[in-house]
């Protein structure tokens, strides 16, 4: 049976590892991002190594209008998604508060809160649509939503404020979206990955490698593949089984502020 997985931010990082893992498993994919060119050559990558189908579906999901028009217009065929990955999101700056960027601010919010919910809800309802065909309901749940939290969402470190509340918020929207959820017998699952070396740091801070480089000082931190793992592990349980909620650090992170940075393992 085609199996189907949506995966947003899949031009780097967690989200390009998410897409190499799923099609390595026989996945067809909806890959989302805003670099039209990177989307491209992923897609030829993935088609060509593991032939499957891939649709490129090019948005940023900031913007409310191309989120729902993007999706409501997909070919039939390829709304009967099984598996969301709703992962793009960033951070911008590290900043003691008084001193933040509201730029910055509103960028942050508008990602990884609003892009994150209009995709959630847009996705959702596509799948509370399968859920009323009984042969699928005999298949087990009707899909599976993975939303992308962080350990800046289970405490809040110094100068993290505002990247903290937007993952924050994605930690109780998942909350809610897995109450609501429950009827439509689909599975909601937070990921919360702490340090990983992806390009988050560098678009964190702005291009200076330097002191993106530096957050990993000390540490062998998580890479994209690892948190890629972990999401498929996920997806693959048994029908009646759902993690709702998994953090996933380096063995040198305790949580989203102690790290031990002396031994290199
Ligand atoms: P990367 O910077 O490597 O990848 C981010 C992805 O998100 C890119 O594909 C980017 O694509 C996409 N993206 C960003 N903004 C938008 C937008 N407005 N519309 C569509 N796509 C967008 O970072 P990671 O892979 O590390 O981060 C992925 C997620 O994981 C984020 O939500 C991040 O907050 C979270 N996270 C990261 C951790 C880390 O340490 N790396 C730890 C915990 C959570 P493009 O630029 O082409 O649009
Ligand atoms: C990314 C991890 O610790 O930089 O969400 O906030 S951290």
């Amino acid at each position: 049976m085609r199996k189907i997985v949506f995966i947003t931010g899949a031009t780097a990082g967690f989200g390009e590892a998410c897409a190499y893992k799923f099609a390595a498993n026989g996945y067809d994919l909806i890959l989302n991002g805003r670099r039209t060119d990177r989307l491209q050559t992923l897609a030829d990558a993935l088609e060509k190594k593991y032939n499957v189908a891939v649709l490129q579906l090019p948005f940023d999901v900031q913007n409310e209008k191309a989120v729902f028009e993007s999706i409501q217009n997909m070919p039939a065929d390829w709304k009967a998604i099984d598996v969301l990955i709703n992962n793009a999101g960033l951070a911008l700056g590290r900043d003691y508060f008084e001193e933040g960027n509201v730029s910055d601010w509103n960028t942050m919010i508008d990602t990884n809160v609003k892009g994150f919910l209009y995709v959630a809800k847009a996705v959702s309802q596509l799948m509370v649509a399968r859920n009323a065909s009984s042969l699928r309901q005999a298949h087990g749940p009707t899909g599976h939503i993975i939303n992308m939290g962080s350990v800046a969402g289970k405490e809040v470190y110094e100068k993290g404020n505002v990247y903290c509340a937007s993952k924050f918020a994605v930690n109780a929207i998942s909350e809610g979206m897995r109450i609501d959820m429950l009827r439509h017998n689909i599975k909601v699952t937070s990921i919360n990955p702490g340090a990983a070396e992806t390009e988050f740091s560098v678009v964190r801070f702005k291009g200076d490698e330097g002191t993106a480089k530096k957050i990993y000082d000390g540490l062998k931190p998580l890479t994209a593949g690892d948190v890629a793992e972990v999401i498929y592990f996920c997806v693959s349980l048994p029908p009646h089984v759902c993690i709702n909620d998994l953090t996933i650090t380096c063995i040198q992170q305790a949580n989203g502020i102690f790290f031990n940075r002396d031994i290199k393992s």
